[in-house]
């Protein structure tokens, strides 16, 4: 360890105490751009560093609600508004009952350079709430959704911050945010990205964060002379980035055997294919959160409690959510054969596999390049709004792919030393520089 990244991270911990995931996502940007940062007087000057980590402005509110029993709910909402040095403050809403400020914080702040990657101008957010949907009617949804946005509704616009889905927050609710928010202001813009094909959503974003992981493995693999084609893939999760991923595979030829669930995992050895990909679809829309009856609808095994990394495969895509593989699992992987990890979720690897990948010059890339592709289409729906346009599915999926394509250069470019390709300093140093440059430019605010 560098004796000035742990006075950086000692003071960081002292001015958030507790927030251990905040703290995970930081340490990993600040060890990858350390370099550039004591090489450039500038930046350190300007305290550039000191600044992103502090949040422009922190957002919590009350969200009182009532259920179908007439009994009186409270949940906490939140809206982190982390960095606009490139553009409106931009990032998903997460709905789940781990949610904590902490969360939040490292999802904001992992946004940030996420969204400097697309090459879009998005600045970074990231809000949400501990509410779950979990066992909730539809109707209990769409009153929370109403709550949380009469609440929401004075801190966004389309110009200033523009939320969007993650875990718990799909179509459905986005469209009850996107209702309360109409009625409240009484203007249809786009404040929210990930609406319906029929009232101002792009073609390809409910596929983008899926469709855009497979196009980045596609150039990790074509650096290793290899192609999705007769790949074997191990998925965790079953939401919509799973699904996404797993319809894309399908048609490179690639075939998927496991998903999973907070319950287990199932393992599918004729590939998860067909009415079997949108059965996955259902499961999400039952608000059950489990994966196990897709082990009874087809009949195939179900691994109660455990993770998916134990099954031998070629790629393994951690599609669920932060933390979800581990070092013990890292070396599992790798021992089994595996080539390669790319992270679908935001920082999927807990600290100590990626160390492990790394020092093992295994082929790995984080998730704020591999799953860029859901905010990057948020961002051309932005721009379809503005114009008052729909694209065709063509031109979305075209600007995807020369996305997807414009980060694995970067990635490249800052990452790769001796053959080998650190896509985690590749992406950190190439999505600092650009918010770096336009703070300093912007001056002290
Ligand atoms: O983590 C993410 O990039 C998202 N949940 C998508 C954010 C967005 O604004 O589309």
């Amino acid at each position: 360890m560098n004796a000035g990244i742990d006075l950086f991270m000692e003071g960081l911990k002292a001015r958030t105490p507790g927030e251990t995931e905040f703290h995970q996502a930081v340490l990993e940007v600040v060890e990858s751009v350390w370099d550039v940062y004591d090489a450039n007087p500038r930046y350190k000057q300007a305290k550039i560093l000191e600044r992103m980590v502090e949040p422009e402005r922190t957002i919590m509110f009350r969200v009182p609600w009532s259920n179908d029993k007439g009994e009186v709910e409270i949940n906490r909402g939140y809206r982190v508004e982390f960095n606009s040095a490139l553009g409106p403050y931009k990032g998903g809403l997460r709905f789940h009952r781990s949610v904590t400020l902490s969360i939040l914080k490292f999802l904001g702040f992992e946004q940030t350079f996420k969204n400097s990657l697309t090459t879009l101008p998005m600045g970074g957010g990231k809000g949400g709430s501990d509410f779950s949907a979990k066992g909730r009617s539809d109707n209990e949804i769409m009153r929370f959704c109403q709550s949380f946005m009469t609440e929401l509704f004075r801190h966004i616009g389309p110009n200033t911050d523009v939320p969007a889905g993650d875990i718990g927050v799909g179509g459905r609710e986005i469209g009850y945010l996107f209702g309360q928010y109409k009625r409240i202001r009484n203007e249809f813009t786009g404040v929210l990205t990930g609406k319906g094909l029929g009232w101002g959503g792009s073609l390809i974003r409910p596929e983008a964060t899926g469709y855009g992981a497979v196009y980045f493995v596609q150039h990790m693999l074509k650096e290793m002379g290899k192609e999705v084609n007769g790949l074997t893939f191990s998925v965790s999760g079953f939401g919509n980035v799973a699904w996404g991923a797993i319809s894309k595979i399908n048609e490179l030829g690639g075939k998927v055997v496991t998903v999973s669930g907070p319950d287990g995992y199932i393992y599918d050895p004729a590939g998860i294919t067909g009415a079997k990909v949108d059965y996955l679809l259902e499961l999400r829309e039952s608000n059950n959160d489990i994966v196990a009856p897709y082990a009874e609808e087809f009949g195939v095994e179900f691994f109660p409690d455990a993770k998916p990394w134990e099954a031998k495969v070629d790629i393994a895509l951690p599609c669920a959510t932060q933390n979800e593989l581990d070092e013990a699992d890292a070396l599992k992987l790798m021992k089994n054969g595996c080539i390669l990890v790319a992270e679908v979720s935001n920082m999927g690897c807990t600290s100590g596999a990626v160390n492990c990948f790394i020092n093992n010059k295994f082929t790995f890339a984080p998730g704020k390049a591999v799953n860029a592709g859901g905010v990057a289409v948020s961002g051309l729906e932005m721009s379809q709004n503005s114009m008052r346009y729909n694209w065709t599915n063509e031109e979305v999926d075209k600007r995807l792919h020369l996305i997807m394509q414009d980060i694995h250069d970067t990635c490249t470019r800052h990452g790769k030393s001796d053959g080998y390709i650190n896509y985690v300093k590749g992406a950190n140093v190439g999505g600092f520089v650009k918010v770096a440059e336009a703070m300093l430019a912007q001056g002290l605010v």
